[in-house]
């Protein structure tokens, strides 16, 4: 038995606190270098222990296990502008030498049959305790601003229902999903022009294309 769940949960919350510095730290660099990050923004949590309890049961997990079994006790949630910023994220996450990287599913090609979208990677991450290092799972979730949006209102109708969605309600979040997934795609897209159109106003463009002479003439 988990007599003291404070003292379980101790190094978890570690790790939550400083993963939240390190992944917002990704953002304050390219920024720092007049860049576009790929991060928005970030969240983290705890599980409360309610439902690392209610998930426990449902998935029959034993205490023993929950270190092993239980991959979201600490989570970790980044958010992007587009679906390729979820792409350069995941790869700046595997150069990365302070965690590993165990498992990673791509719900985005993948999507769930609920229509939920992201990219989960579990990953093994140690933490400094005063009796020594202790290696904790962290599942960190990647997702777009329209990803996020579309999970979140669908996790609260999930508490309210219970999971125990009428037909009718799923299939249009199915249908909402591919509407944000959509919107995702006409973003990206437009970025694209965007990016285009930045490049033809550069000066250098603009000189050479204005008086025939690149820069360096
Ligand atoms: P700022 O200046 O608000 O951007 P903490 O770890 O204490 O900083 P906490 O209390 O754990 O943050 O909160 P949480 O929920 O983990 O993360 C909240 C952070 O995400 C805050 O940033 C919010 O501003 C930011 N955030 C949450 N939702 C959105 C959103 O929809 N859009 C944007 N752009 N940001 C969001 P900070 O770091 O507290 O600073
Ligand atoms: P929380 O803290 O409430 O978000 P399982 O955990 O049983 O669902 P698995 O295989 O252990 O499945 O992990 P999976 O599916 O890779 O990731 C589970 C987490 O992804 C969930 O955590 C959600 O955060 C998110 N997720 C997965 N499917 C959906 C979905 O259909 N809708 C929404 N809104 N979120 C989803 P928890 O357990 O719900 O914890």
């Amino acid at each position: 038995m988990i007599a003291n769940w404070d003292q379980f949960l101790l190094p978890y919350q570690q790790a939550v606190s400083e993963l939240k510095v390190k992944l917002r730290g990704i953002r304050k660099q390219f920024e720092n270098r007049n860049e576009r990050p790929p991060i928005e923004f970030v969240t983290g949590r705890v599980k409360p222990v309610a439902s690392i309890k209610e998930k426990m049961s449902r998935r029959h997990v034993a205490e023993e296990r929950l270190e092993q079994d239980m991959q979201d006790i600490a989570g970790l949630r980044i958010m992007c502008q587009f679906v390729d910023d979820i792409y350069d994220v995941v790869d700046l996450l595997r150069r990365r030498t302070d965690l590993t990287i165990l498992e990673e599913r791509d719900y985005i090609h993948n999507e769930k049959p609920s229509g939920y979208r992201s990219y989960h990677i579990v990953i093994e991450y140690p933490v400094q305790l005063v009796s020594g290092e202790k290696k904790i799972l962290a599942e960190i979730q990647v997702r777009t601003l329209a990803m996020n949006f579309w999970a979140t209102i669908e996790h609260s109708l999930n508490y309210k229902y219970q999971g125990d969605f009428p037909e009718e309600l799923s299939g249009r979040l199915q249908r909402a999903a591919e509407a944000a997934f959509k919107l995702d795609t006409e973003m990206s897209e437009i970025r694209e022009e965007i990016q285009e159109a930045q490049q033809y106003m550069t000066p250098q463009h603009h000189d050479s294309s204005s008086t025939g002479q690149s820069k360096e003439e």
